[in-house]
């Protein structure tokens, strides 16, 4: 694991204005070569989609998750236990934070990527996740998938009603590298770009502040609808006024 110095307060500022933080080289190549074989070799070329059609079609997003810690893969666990995201996370989400889940995404070439989306509704400012996402493989323009954010967005409530795909002004694109390490605020307005010439894979250990309810991301919004994940049920249609 890469023991490279941070400045905690300085990424935890960062995150605070922007919703977001981009910090590469936080974990080394070796490492992160080790779980992304792990990653390949369980998801093989072609995966079957997780989520029903309707989903699929309306929410415009192409993505296959996987909980490697759910099945006991112990190889993910390291990265959880890493103290300077530790230290990190404690700076950004307060004492007594928790971690939710590890989750995999794996999308093939010639798929959409993801559409705009908040990970949960901002109705409380104050209840959000935070994305941990660690990049184990280059996103290159060759894979395609960049991921786009709106810096300070986490702060602008909703995200406007409208198409699912478009641009934002100040929209900003990220192009992780092995090793890189992006903290996402789960009400920042953000998308993944279609999927171009290879597969691509991100790993994402989702926390959040104490007391923050587990299911803190059943309902993910889209410009076009509020999603139930447990229910696969579409909660709300939202019509740009
Ligand atoms: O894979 C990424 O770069 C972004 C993931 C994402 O959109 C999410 O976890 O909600």
């Amino acid at each position: 694991m890469n023991r490279a110095r941070i400045d905690v307060e300085r990424i935890a500022a960062d995150f605070e204005r922007d919703g977001f933080v981009l910090v590469e080289d936080f974990f080394d190549a070796a490492s992160m070569g080790r779980l992304d074989r792990i990653i390949r070799r369980y998801f093989g070329e072609k995966p079957d989609f997780w989520h029903n059609d309707e989903f699929l079609n309306k929410s415009r997003t192409e993505v296959v998750p996987w909980f490697p810690q759910k099945e006991g893969v112990g190889a993910f666990d390291e990265i959880d236990a890493d103290p300077r995201l530790r230290a990190l996370t404690r700076a950004i989400l307060g004492d007594g934070w928790a971690s939710q889940y590890c989750m995999v995404m794996f999308s093939k070439p010639g798929t959409v990527g993801q559409a705009w989306h908040q990970d949960c509704p901002p109705d409380d400012p104050a209840v959000f996740n935070l994305n941990r996402l660690v990049y184990t493989a280059d996103i290159t323009d060759e894979v395609g998938g960049q991921t786009l954010v709106v810096p300070g967005s986490h702060r602008r409530g909703l995200l406007p009603a409208g198409e699912p795909d478009c641009d934002f002004d100040g929209q900003v694109v990220l192009r992780p590298r092995r090793g890189t390490l992006v903290l996402l605020h789960g009400h920042c307005w953000h998308r993944v770009l279609p999927i171009a010439g290879a597969c691509r894979v991100s790993t994402n250990y989702r926390a959040a502040p104490a007391g923050t309810p587990d299911d803190v991301t059943d309902v993910c919004v889209y410009r076009n609808m509020r999603y139930r994940f447990s229910t696969s049920a579409v909660v709300e249609e939202r019509i740009a006024r």
